[in-house]
């Protein structure tokens, strides 16, 4: 489902073909709720993708269409993995891009899980 204001949801768009297993990805995480993976063009040595099983554009989307049991088991998840990753004891940043001005480039609702170095501030 999509919500007023965006875009509806592609079924062509990258993450879902990787959620139909039509592309592969590097897994570190698969339950009911989400799919964690590597992503393609790390930008810190541990950059781990996090998104959930439903079609969701973006996290306004997801927020506002996604059922209690999803959110909560897509947010235990994303604390999950980067704890499996190792992240826990240096810390991680967890990020995620909302629409144009956010520059999100995939219209999948995704966070981003950065870690294995100190992440600097971000520059607007
Ligand atoms: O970030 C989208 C992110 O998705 C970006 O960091 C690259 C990543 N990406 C794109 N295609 C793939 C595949 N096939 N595997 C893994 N990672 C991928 P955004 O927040 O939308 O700007």
């Amino acid at each position: 489902m999509s919500v007023s204001g965006l875009p509806p949801y592609d079924d062509a768009n990258i993450f879902a073909r990787i959620l139909r297993g039509e592309i592969p990805c590097k897994r570190v995480h698969d339950d009911a709720h989400a799919l964690a993976f590597h992503d393609i063009n790390p930008q810190a040595p541990v950059h781990v993708l996090v998104i959930p099983k439903g079609r969701y554009v973006s996290i306004a989307d997801f927020g506002a269409s996604a059922t209690e049991a999803e959110i909560t088991g897509f947010w235990r998840a994303v604390a999950s993995v980067a704890k499996d990753l190792g992240l826990e004891a240096g810390g991680y940043r967890v990020l995620t891009n909302m629409g144009e001005d956010g520059g999100q480039e995939v219209p999948h609702f995704h966070v981003h899980i950065f870690g294995g170095r100190r992440i600097g501030r971000m520059v607007p």
